[in-house]
């Protein structure tokens, strides 16, 4: 049967296979065909799952009734291109739309899932491991500069160390560097791990802490300056370090001098830094604690005794209170304050958006859209939703559809509601209309539709 010659019957919308009007093909087919059901398709319109055409591979996830959640559909497939198939070929990784590709986009990477290799979104930029000064491509290079900063541009590891030396600042003829214009430190921000060491002997004149590293959280110490620092910050005009998301440094001695405006280094209990026990701290020659404190350069009264890198609140090592994200607060919004939020270990967490905000009583006991005092909009079975569930994938290719009662509470439409509902029964379910409107009838379609659909309203409001 080939179909590439036929001329089709008017109605069968050029998908035929044979010029009787009885011979058109399903609408699933994109040309010909050898019968007109949608097993019979030469080549699909949408997706082939097996031998049927479809307009999408069976779903993923299903609603179950009795849950009211979405479950793992143990029939679901991956779209293959054109294809649904039961697993990603070999190489091929799922995206979140469950789909098999080559490869994850750039703000996303790979994991593996229940044996599934998957694609997740990064939280943040995603990871990306960089040489550091002295090594690779920096081999001869003494310092981060103006030539090769753009290099660390989205790194969040470092491999080796990171050297900023007064250099990089001044420029240099003799290489032909250009002075380092301070903004472009912002570029380190990314920077989460160094495997090596972190020596800093130059820092711009008006930045009081050393705010490219404040992501940073762990240096490794593999590789120390002279053998024995992984962390050097000498000779600085700062007034905090800043590093206020640092939580480890592994191997190596800290040195800390000659930084003669220099506050809050001696309140950090470094030990608890510390990955082995013979590491030493060296923090001599900055500002005296007597000056400190006379001026006013301490910890925040929200810190707890464990010290802080700097002034503000989200500068403590841990908190006296509670915390909110990385920064301590006084209390929690569980009484009052937007957004709400619930405690769960001394850290403020919010109340899901769909939890109606309570006036003097609390307005969640915990995570999700089931631990609400009350919903915002509309109730299904345990949880509270923004809209009711409608023409979403149930078992056995079923959709559901439910309406909401006076009291805001999603109800199972009859079965028989092949295109929703307005209440209960079969008196209640919504007309029958296109589901999804071809492009061709679209316009067409749509203002039929409303006329219809006002007809409807119409009539049904003078019941
Ligand atoms: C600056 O960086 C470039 C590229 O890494 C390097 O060739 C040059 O030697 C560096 N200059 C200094 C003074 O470190
Ligand atoms: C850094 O990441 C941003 C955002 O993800 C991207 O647009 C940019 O191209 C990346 N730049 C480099 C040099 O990797
Ligand atoms: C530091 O000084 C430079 C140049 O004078 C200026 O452009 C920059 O905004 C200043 N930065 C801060 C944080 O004050
Ligand atoms: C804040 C801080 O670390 N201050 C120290 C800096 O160095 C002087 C001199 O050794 C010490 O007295 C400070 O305690």
């Amino acid at each position: 049967v080939s179909s590439t010659k036929v001329i089709c019957a008017q109605q069968c919308s050029g998908r035929c296979r044979g010029r009787s009007p009885s011979d058109c093909c399903h609408n699933q087919c994109a040309a010909g065909c050898t019968g007109p059901r949608e097993s019979d398709c030469l080549v699909c319109r949408r997706f082939r799952d097996e031998a049927t055409c479809k307009d999408t591979c069976p779903p993923l996830m299903l609603y179950n009734p009795t849950t009211y959640q979405m479950d793992v559909n143990p029939l679901g497939k991956y779209s293959f291109g054109a294809t649904c198939v039961k697993k990603c070929p070999r190489n091929y990784v799922v995206t979140d739309h469950g789909s098999c590709v080559r490869a994850c986009s750039s703000d996303s990477y790979e994991v593996e899932e229940d044996g599934v290799r998957k694609c997740k979104k990064c939280d943040g930029p995603c990871g990306k491991v960089c040489s550091g000064i002295g090594i690779g491509e920096f081999k001869d290079t003494l310092s981060i500069n103006a030539t090769n900063i753009r290099h660390f541009r989205n790194c969040t590891s470092i491999s080796g160390d990171l050297h900023i030396l007064p250099v990089a600042f001044r420029g240099d003829s003799f290489t032909r560097t250009p002075p380092l214009d301070p903004k472009e430190l912002d570029i380190l921000k990314t920077v989460k791990e160094i495997t090596g060491f972190l020596l800093i002997q130059a820092w711009p004149e008006n930045r009081t802490g050393l705010h490219a590293f404040e992501n940073l959280e762990i240096i490794r110490g593999r590789t120390k300056q002279h053998g024995q620092f992984s962390l050097a910050v000498v000779g600085l005009d700062i007034a905090s370090l800043g590093l206020r998301s640092l939580k480890e440094i592994s191997d190596g001695d800290v040195i800390v001098s000659g930084n003669r405006n220099l506050c809050y280094a001696n309140t950090i209990s470094w030990k608890k830094l510390f990955g082995t026990a013979s590491q030493k701290t060296k923090i001599i020659n900055n500002r005296s604690e007597k000056e400190c404190k006379a001026t006013g350069h301490v910890c925040n009264p929200l810190c707890s005794s464990e010290g802080c890198w700097g002034p503000e609140p989200k500068d403590c090592v841990s908190c006296r209170n509670f915390s909110r994200g990385k920064e301590c607060v006084e209390k929690c919004n569980v009484l009052e304050g937007e957004p709400r939020e619930f405690v769960e270990n001394a850290q403020c967490v919010q109340c899901h958006p769909e939890c109606l905000p309570q006036v003097k009583n609390v307005t969640c006991m915990g995570r999700g859209p089931g631990s609400c005092v009350r919903c915002a909009h509309y109730i299904d079975g345990p949880h509270c939703v923004k809209t009711c569930p409608a023409g979403i994938a149930g078992e056995n290719s079923t959709l559901i559809w439910k309406f909401a009662d006076a009291n805001h509470v999603c109800h199972l439409c009859h079965p028989n509601c092949t295109y929703g509902c307005a209440g209960p029964g079969l008196e209640g379910c919504a007309p029958n209309g296109p589901r999804i409107p071809s492009i061709a009838t679209g316009i067409v379609g749509g203002l039929f539709l409303v006329v219809v659909l006002g007809l409807g309203v119409g009539l049904y409001l003078r019941r």
